[in-house]
């Protein structure tokens, strides 16, 4: 290349998102998964700690109480791996008990490379598992699971903390599909799911009194500034949270509080936000139990068993290839 050329390098996948996200017409998005960066993970974990937030709490009491059962049911060789395993605490129930009975291998897919390092960390300890952490996207990951699989072997898919109610519908469907479609017959996924409930409550929980989710929620501009040469102004945002029954969902977004133009250079962008505009980023389905039993069928899934929370209502379901 001469001197002084500029080459134009390609956007980094998460530019594009970024740019695709802010110049679509109509409602402006962001994709949920960008929420995750070490800080980003980090306020997450601190939100499973508000009294308002049952959603963490719930999925920990179920695995807890039913990890016994769980584990019976599941016979032979495994290996185990989890999409989106966080820090893992509540996995540990499960990998307990799924190890009385056999060693296995258990793969945490994460993209958060610091969740991944705390997951590895804290669940180095238990006999007869064995930890191979994959920083992949999941299906991603997955396909990795299956090709190292050994004969004999099923594989135990973990979704867990109602993750999947980021897949608003028919994603969701869509995306049990492709993992249905990576497994074999015989095969198990495990999915925790966030059930119904009352609209004030579900605010209270995504719009905390104390602000923490208005700060996971803020920290993705704050990602972008970071990584993206963005110039956000923070204060110039707010976090809002509304249950959409329609669709019946939690939906976070940042709203403007004035008409601004923000340029972010690494995604060579320049937007412009009008007074009282939204970006959307994140969606949390709640589910019915019909409606969770209709995806799963739908998706090639039978359903085992299913274990719900009565304090707060959260479903583990055990689904079958
Ligand atoms: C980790 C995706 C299950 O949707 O409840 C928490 C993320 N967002 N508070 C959820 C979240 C706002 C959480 N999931």
């Amino acid at each position: 290349m001469p001197t002084g050329a500029i080459a134009t390098s390609p956007l980094t996948e998460f530019a594009a998102d970024v740019r695709c996200g802010l110049t679509k017409r109509g409602q402006k998005e962001l994709p949920s998964k960008y929420l995750y960066d070490t800080l980003g993970s980090k306020l997450f974990e601190a939100i499973c700690e508000l009294s308002e937030y049952g959603v963490t709490r719930a999925d920990e009491r179920v695995l807890r109480a039913h990890s016994r059962e769980i584990a019976r049911r599941i016979s032979g060789d495994l290996v185990v791996c989890e999409l989106g395993s966080g820090s893992g605490r509540k996995t540990r129930y499960v990998l307990e008990a799924l190890s009385r009975r056999r060693r296995f291998t258990y793969f945490p897919i994460e993209i958060s490379r610091s969740a991944l390092a705390v997951c590895e960390r804290e669940l180095g300890d238990i006999e007869a598992v064995g930890i191979v952490g994959l920083e992949r996207e999941y299906l991603d990951g997955l396909l990795e699971v299956a090709a190292r699989r050994e004969r004999g072997q099923k594989i135990v898919v973990l979704f867990l903390g109602s993750t999947i109610g980021n897949f608003s519908p028919p994603a969701d469907l869509n995306f049990l599909r492709e993992i249905r479609h990576i497994l074999d017959a015989g095969d198990w996924l495990l999915l925790g799911s966030d059930m119904l409930k009352p609209a004030s409550q579900l605010i209270e929980a995504y719009d905390d009194p104390l602000g923490v989710t208005a700060a996971f929620n803020l920290n993705l501009l704050a990602r972008i500034n970071r990584e993206l040469h963005g110039d956000f102004d923070l204060r110039q945002f707010e976090h809002v949270a509304r249950f959409n029954c329609e669709t019946r969902s939690v939906e976070m977004h940042l709203r403007s509080r004035q008409k601004q133009i923000v340029t972010i250079l690494d995604a060579d962008l320049t937007v412009t936000f009008q007074a009282g505009e939204t970006i959307w980023t994140e969606n949390s389905h709640k589910y019915a139990v019909e409606e969770l039993a209709f995806i799963a069928e739908a998706a090639g899934f039978k359903t085992d068993a299913q274990w719900m929370d009565q304090e707060w209502p959260f479903a583990e379901t055990l689904l079958r290839v």
